[in-house]
Parts: structure tokens; sequence; C-alpha cells
């Protein structure tokens, strides 16, 4: 029987971050994909490709909630960008109408063209609503900061601590994310879950941010539950995943690479 794996993010139009990069892991992993898109964000190529960003109407959110979930039994559900307080409501009711066993939330605050006051209103919204449902979440560092209140992560000991306010906060599971801007030559993530802590490393691939790694780890731990492992196992070869996808990246004529999810593990 074909593992189910969910998501409900945004459309990204180059296809590098958002649903497409995530449909693409859930495929790569050897599960069947299901999405439903929250909003559209199209890079402007004449604005330095800044992004354009177009909510998608709550109720057609719903509408799509509610087709894939009477479709299939589905309880492994991605939540990746949702943008709006709005769409934070009518997504976190309907997660609300059935049990999932797993909730993992990339904890998309802004992206670039966005208003930044809009970033306080989503940190809020994803705070009071969101994250109390998740079983795993997945803030880079910009992320980790803001939902930690921490101004400066500049070390592993302060990843934990900033994992362990976050997971104050409901989820039972963090993976906290160094990326390209974490001092040092690794790129370094802490899990935090159940009291334990885990430190993954991997040498950094070069000091430029490459598009859709944080869409593809969390797609990828979320296919990995969706298989039936555990939040450990599935992390772990989540970053190989993704790592190895950094290493194959796709270049084009936008001004970042993309992650490259048929990349061989190595
Ligand atoms: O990588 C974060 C992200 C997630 N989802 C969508 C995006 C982006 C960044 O551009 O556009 C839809």
């Amino acid at each position: 029987m074909v593992a189910f794996a969910y998501v409900i993010a945004g459309s990204e139009a180059t296809g590098g971050a958002g649903l497409q990069a995530d449909l693409r892991t859930f495929q790569q992993l050897g599960t069947h994909g299901i999405g439903t898109v929250t909003c559209i964000v199209s890079f402007d190529p004449k604005a330095d490709w800044g992004h354009r960003f177009v909510p998608v109407e709550a109720q057609v959110i719903a509408d799509q909630i509610e087709a894939a979930t009477a479709a299939y039994d589905l309880d492994v559900v991605k939540i990746g960008m949702l943008g709006t307080p709005a769409t934070i409501d009518v997504v976190a009711e309907a997660l609300a109408g059935q049990t999932w066993s797993q909730v993992v939330v990339d904890p998309v605050l802004i992206c670039k063209g966005q208003e930044p006051g809009a970033a306080l209103d989503t940190d809020t919204a994803l705070r009071r609503r969101i994250l109390p449902l998740a079983s795993v979440v997945t803030p880079n560092l910009f992320e980790a900061r803001t939902l930690a209140g921490m101004d400066d992560i500049a070390t592993v000991e302060d990843l934990v601590e900033a994992a362990r306010r976050i997971a104050d906060l409901g989820p039972r599971h963090v993976v906290v994310k160094g990326g390209v801007d974490f001092p040092g030559a690794d790129a370094v993530d802490v899990l935090f879950g159940d009291g334990e802590v885990e430190i993954l490393r991997a040498p950094k691939i070069g000091s430029a941010r490459v598009g859709g790694a944080g869409c593809t780890l969390a797609a990828a731990i979320t296919a990995g539950l969706a298989k039936g492992a555990g939040v450990s196992e599935a992390t772990h070869q989540a970053k190989a995943f993704t790592t190895a996808g950094i290493v194959g990246r796709i270049s084009g004529h936008a001004p970042f690479d993309a992650v490259y999810q048929g990349a061989p593990a190595q």
C-alpha cells in the first residue's frame, strides 16, 4: 500500500521552492504526494527577482483541504508557507477537523516583497494557531530567532536553547536549521524532542543560499514519517537527501540556484 504524503503550502513559480519542491521530494522518496495551494509567489525578474505574493482565497483553501481529506485517509501533513493570518485561521480550523499522526510545520514567516508588518502578524498567528498543532517544526535561523525571542543565535548551545523555547510553544520535536548564516564550516541542525538533543552536521556546500532547501528538508521529513520512520531517523535521512540536492543544485537565469530532488543521496 502506497504511503500518502500531504502538503499545504504556497506555489513558487520557478518551481525551486514551495509546493513544487515538496511534491518532487515526496515522489523521489517513494510516497504519493497530494498538495493544497495557499498562495502564489511569482518572482519578478524585472525587479531584482523580488517576490510577488498573492494569497489564495480562504474558502478556496478550505475547499481544497476538504477534497483531499475526503478522497483519502491522510494522517501525515506538512504545512509550508501560509502567508497571511486569514490563511492561518482557515488552515488551523481545517486541520482540527480530523486527527493527524504527524503535522510537520515549516514556519515560513515572510518572503521578500511582503510588508515587514505582515511578518509580525504571521508570527503571532502561527504561534497561536499552528504551532500548538505541530508535532515537528523546522525553523531556519531567522524564524528561530523570531519564534524563540532570541536576538542572537551564534553557537550550538544557542541553537539548543532556541529549540527548547520553541518546543515550549507546543511542538513535540523542533529542528532548528543553522544553514549558511550560522558561523563555522558545517551546516548544523539541532533536533530537540522528548528532552533529547541531537546535533546533525554536514560540511557547508558553498556560502550561497540555495532555494528550496528548507522546503525540501521538511518535505523529506514528512515523507519519512509517512513511510513509518520515527522523527530522528526521518530527520537524518532528510538531511542527507537535502545535502545531496544542494550538491546537485540546478542553475538557471535567476540569481539563486535551486535544490535538485533527483540527486542520489551520498
Ligand atoms: O523557501 C521558502 C518558501 C516557501 N514557500 C514558497 C516560497 C518560498 C520562498 O520563496 O516562495 C511558496
